[in-house]
């Protein structure tokens, strides 16, 4: 049986469906990825020091700018073949969990209802000392990084940067989900952000098939895991069409 049908078969007895995905799976929307070839402000920057504590504290308005110019880009994105294969894959499976560690908001637009945030999203804002919340609509987002009627910090957006805890809720929903499933399936993450890195290899420990859906191969793949090598959003809807054939022959 290729790898393939190894992962039709799984799927089709298993009770528990886990999937993480990574910025791999927004890139057919036209979302840059962290690690690829970079283009525009992304040739200038280097997201890793663009997305930390000290990079905001040093200069608060350029992060600003950066994350402003990354928002406006997600609202004119669309969700793309794989984020709505995931969403119709919950639909299909009787448990599935979707974990990610985008946070561009484009899984719930395809639909996906429940969905874990491991890093946040781009469209929540909250102070970074009292980190009481604001809400910066896209229409009225302002050119530099506004100040907080309650403490006076600056606002910031709710997303995870390097050396910050991951939120507590839903570092330990996406542990529990890795423990408890019998398929882990890893979509266009490079596999090198920890802690979500390890929640493949936590899976695969519990009894999981873990299966990763990237052109290249990611950090993170252990002995044992299937790699299937393409784009997500041609590979999902591969899988999504092939479990409903094999329902349909089991049915006949
Ligand atoms: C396709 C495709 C297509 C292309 N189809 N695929 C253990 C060891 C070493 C270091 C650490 C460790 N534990 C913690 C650390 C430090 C650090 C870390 O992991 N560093 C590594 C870089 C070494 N981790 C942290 O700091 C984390 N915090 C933490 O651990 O806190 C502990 C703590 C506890 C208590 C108190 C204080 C602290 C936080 C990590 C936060 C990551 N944040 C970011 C930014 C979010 C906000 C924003 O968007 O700006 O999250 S960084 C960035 O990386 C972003 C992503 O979510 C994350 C993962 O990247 P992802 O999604 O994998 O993207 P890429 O670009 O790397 O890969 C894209 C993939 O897609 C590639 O493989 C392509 O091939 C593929 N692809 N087209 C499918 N069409
Ligand atoms: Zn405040």
């Amino acid at each position: 049986m290729n790898g393939l049908e190894r992962v039709i078969s799984a799927l089709r007895s298993a009770q528990f469906v886990v999937a993480l995905t990574g910025a791999g799976v927004s890139a057919e929307s036209g979302v840059p990825t962290f690690r690829q070839a970079q283009t525009g402000l992304w040739a200038q920057f280097d997201p890793a020091e663009l997305a930390t504590p000290e990079a905001f504290a040093r200069n608060p308005d350029r992060v600003w700018a950066w994350y402003a110019w990354r928002r406006s880009l997600v609202e004119q994105a669309e969700p793309n073949p794989a984020h709505r294969a995931l969403a119709e894959l919950a639909r299909r499976l009787p448990r599935f969990t979707l974990i990610t560690q985008n946070v561009d908001g484009l899984h719930q637009r395809a639909g996906s209802a429940e969905v874990i945030e491991l890093h946040g999203s781009l469209q929540r804002y909250r102070c970074a000392i009292c980190a009481t919340p604001v809400a910066i609509p896209a229409e009225a987002h302002p050119p530099r990084s506004p100040v907080c009627v309650r403490c006076g910090g600056h606002i910031r957006p709710d997303v995870v940067w390097f050396g910050e805890p991951l939120p507590e809720a839903a570092l330990s929903a996406a542990f529990d989900a890795a423990r408890r499933a019998q398929v882990f399936l890893s979509i266009g993450t490079s596999g090198l952000v920890e802690p979500a890195a390890s929640l493949a290899r936590v899976s695969s420990r519990a009894g999981a098939l873990v299966v990763h859906v990237n052109p290249e191969q990611p950090a993170n793949m252990s002995a044992g895991d299937i790699y299937l090598c393409g784009r997500a959003g041609e590979i999902l809807p591969i899988i999504l069409a092939r479990l409903a054939e094999v329902g349909q022959e089991n049915a006949r």
